[in-house]
């Protein structure tokens, strides 16, 4: 019996207006104009169209987050604190909930379920599948339900959330696919060193949408 389509799905991360200068957002990342956004979207729109799930995260943090670095007396954004024991860098306000900012710009019939991260005020939480406690998100049970075996991954931003949800997929046992062309990164150097990582571990990485190399790979 031929592969069933619904074994492939499609994990859009993060493309909300905070991390947009289409919506002068407050962690505008470079290359999120609205074209790009568009592009993003009626990309979305054929891989629906061909009969993939498609799904969604939203980072969705309380005012009190501890990545804000408004949040930490005498720290300005960007700045790097130890945290957990690990490296936190301290981000601009950002995806507050119920702002407008936090508002995913695609169209919402789009997705079969979206996905909130970040929620817990004292964990950053890049990853779709878990905060930096390990706490895990909805992710791996719906992708389970749905019986997806591979992950077609994208958005914002490639050298945080896209990485870790990428990696974490992995992880949890995916095969992955990044369409590199349909994400954006905080910065050049990060960004590509988190491509290489991501090649080097086992993704995937297709420079622009191809839905035949997607369904061979
Ligand atoms: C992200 C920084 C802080 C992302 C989220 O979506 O990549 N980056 N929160
Ligand atoms: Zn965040």
């Amino acid at each position: 019996m031929a592969r069933k389509m619904e074994q492939i799905g499609v994990i859009v991360v993060d493309v909300q207006g905070d991390f947009t200068t289409f919506k002068n957002g407050s962690l505008a990342v470079e290359g999120t104009d609205e074209a790009h956004v568009k592009t993003v979207e009626e990309n979305t729109k054929r891989l629906k169209a061909a009969g993939f799930p498609i799904y969604a995260t939203q980072d969705w943090h309380p005012e009190d987050h501890v990545s804000f670095f408004t949040n930490h007396p005498r720290k300005k954004a960007f700045d790097v604190i130890k945290l957990h024991g690990k490296d936190q860098v301290l981000w601009p306000p950002h995806c507050v909930q119920q702002t407008p900012g936090a508002d995913i710009l695609l169209d919402r019939k789009l997705f079969k379920a979206v996905v909130k991260k970040g929620m817990d005020p004292q964990y950053d939480s890049y990853s779709g599948f878990q905060d930096d406690g390990g706490k895990k998100t909805e992710m791996d049970g719906i992708l389970k339900n749905n019986e997806i075996k591979k992950v077609v991954v994208y958005g914002i931003a490639t050298d945080y959330c896209v990485r870790a949800t990428t990696l974490d997929a992995l992880t949890a046992g995916y095969k992955v696919i990044l369409i590199k062309n349909l994400c954006r990164g905080v910065a050049p150097d990060t960004s590509q060193k988190a491509i290489e990582e991501m090649k080097v571990k086992g993704i995937v990485i297709l420079d622009d949408l191809d839905l035949e190399k997607i369904k061979s790979q």
